[in-house]
């Protein structure tokens, strides 16, 4: 059997592109995400185009029991997973800690942090019998910085970075490998979600500059998985040319 990679939020941006990647590479994927009708209708396309198996899982990250009923589904052969790629998260609002929107709060920490542990306690179990295994945590230049406003996405990124370091040394003993991948700007669906629909909102934070797209995440999370055996990737940072720091951006006209 070729090798196999389980992606979250499959159905959008940095995941939707590292399916794509994965799939040109000869592996077969099992993808989650909750939206049904994108998870099918990405899965066939890349089944067919690239002769691969899919296998989706369609599941919320911050649905311990429901999630778990779902992976644990899938047959012996499929749980022999090689890479993870921890992908779903999620921003919503960008409002002064005082004026927040405790709801918001709770999505947040519970898909960017609890998701990503459920998942990670899971797969890792069926990572250690191999001794080898790849997990791929995408942080952000949020885990890495604050910014005005970011406060609880900013949190819930700094702790996907503790988390990483964590697993590095927990994992050590199984000889699976960690890797977190810390974009800065890259134009998908985030800012729509952040927004909660409001397009024009959304447009504007990347107006007048060249941010990241989706496939410049995948090509370099496709690096770090094909390094040799010996070699891991610890950490990178990946920023557009024309963002410094997360508020720091060099626009066009000013
Ligand atoms: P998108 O909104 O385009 O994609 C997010 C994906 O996550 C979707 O496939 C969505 O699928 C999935 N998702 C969200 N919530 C859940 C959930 N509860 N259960 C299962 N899947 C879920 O955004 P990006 O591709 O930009 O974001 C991907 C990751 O990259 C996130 O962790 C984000 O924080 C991070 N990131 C993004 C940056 C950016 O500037 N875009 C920069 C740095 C990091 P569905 O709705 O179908 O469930
Ligand atoms: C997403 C990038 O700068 O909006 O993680 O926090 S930012």
């Amino acid at each position: 059997m070729s090798k196999i990679a389980l992606i979250t939020g499959a159905t959008s941006g940095i995941g939707e592109a590292c399916a794509h990647t994965f799939a040109q590479q000869g592996y077969q994927l099992i993808l989650l995400a909750r939206r049904e009708d994108r998870l099918t209708k990405i899965a066939h396309h890349l089944a067919d185009k690239y002769e691969i198996e899919i296998k989706q899982v369609l599941a919320d990250v911050r649905d311990k029991k429901s999630l778990s009923a779902a992976l644990e589904t899938l047959p012996a052969d499929w749980k022999k997973v090689d890479v993870l790629v921890n992908n779903a998260g999620l921003s919503q609002g960008l409002d002064p800690i005082d004026q927040g929107n405790t709801d918001d709060w709770d999505t947040m920490i519970d898909t960017n942090v609890k998701g990503l542990l459920y998942i990670t306690k899971i797969v890792s179990n069926w990572m250690i019998p191999n001794q080898s295994g790849h997990i791929i945590n995408i942080g952000s230049i949020a885990g890495k910085e604050v910014y005005p406003n970011g406060n609880v996405y900013c949190a819930t990124k700094h702790a996907v970075d503790a988390l990483s370091k964590a697993m590095r040394i927990d994992l050590l003993p199984y000889g699976i490998k960690v890797t977190e991948i810390n974009p800065g700007m890259v134009e998908t669906e985030f800012s729509v979600v952040r927004f909660k629909g409001d397009e024009d909102r959304a447009k504007k934070v990347y107006e007048n500059l060249e941010p990241l797209i989706a496939d410049d995440i995948a090509d370099a999370i496709w690096y770090v998985v094909s390094r040799p055996k010996h070699v891991n990737i610890n950490d990178m940072l990946i920023m557009p040319t024309v963002q410094a720091t997360a508020t720091i951006i060099n626009r066009k006209n000013g």
